[in-house]
């Protein structure tokens, strides 16, 4: 039977080939651990729209947008929280908000210490590409009403990760070391993040390895239009598995 689908893009299967189940959204095991991711993500974006309040205070210049990508982040954490509702579920912030602490201090650390480059590496880069990476694979197994959401928000992500790219790479020549040090100290909390939530997204029918490629993705992508080379993305990349 013919579809509206795009022949390119096959959100019907997995990375394997096998066609994706949807989860019973019902279950109580569904339930418990939406509570959890839901919780992350509605915290992960009140924090995102925190944080571009504060990188508007070190660009000043550049407050007014900045302005704009908080406004959203406040609108996906409203849609997020309406996903909760929507399934019956109570999201367990406690639990979001010690997920985040670590990030949440080394960002705040950068922010008092004026240093513009760690700020949008933590948020714009690395939280924007978890977010992009997570919010594409939940797509294709998210409730329909959840869906819809997500389908709206992932395109604001890449609005975000934008912002970070373009302003580090207008900059490359003077913020490259910072990057790279901000980055040897970040990507590995990523990287414990997405291994904490890897059991609770599983139970959603999300697929770990999926996740780390859709990261991957984002994340490579956004250096190399930095202007960063091969190597040095390479270099990068690593500071994730050491
Ligand atoms: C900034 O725009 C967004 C920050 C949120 C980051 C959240 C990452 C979430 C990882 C867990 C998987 C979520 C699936 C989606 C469920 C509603
Ligand atoms: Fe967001
Ligand atoms: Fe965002």
């Amino acid at each position: 039977m013919a579809t509206i689908a795009s022949p390119e893009v096959d959100i019907d299967h997995d990375i394997q080939g096998s066609p994706l189940e949807l989860p019973d959204f019902s279950a109580e095991s569904y339930k418990d651990a939406y509570s959890r991711i839901n919780a992350i993500v509605i915290e992960g974006e009140k924090e995102a729209y925190d944080n571009y309040i504060s990188i508007g205070n070190l660009i000043p210049e550049n407050a007014a947008e900045l302005k704009k990508l908080a406004v959203m982040e406040m609108k996906h954490m409203r849609g997020f929280t309406a996903c909760g509702k929507n399934l019956g579920v109570k999201a367990d912030m406690p639990f979001a908000k010690k997920f985040f602490s670590k990030l949440h201090g080394n960002f705040q650390e950068a922010f008092s210490k004026g240093n513009i480059t760690t700020c949008l590496l933590i948020q714009a880069i690395l939280i924007e590409a978890f977010a992009i990476s997570a919010y594409n694979v939940y797509i294709r197994v998210a409730d329909p009403f959840a869906k819809k959401i997500t389908e709206g928000v992932v395109k604001d992500e890449y609005l975000h990760l934008n912002y970070g790219q373009e302003w580090l790479k207008a900059n490359l020549d003077t913020c490259k070391e910072e990057l790279i040090q901000a980055n040897k100290e970040n990507l590995p909390l990523i990287k414990s993040m997405l291994d904490q939530v890897a059991t609770d997204a599983e139970i959603l029918h999300m697929d770990k390895e999926e996740l780390m490629e859709e990261f991957m993705i984002a994340y490579q992508d956004s250096l190399v239009e930095m202007g960063l080379d091969n190597r040095q993305i390479a270099r990068m990349a690593l500071a994730a598995v050491v």
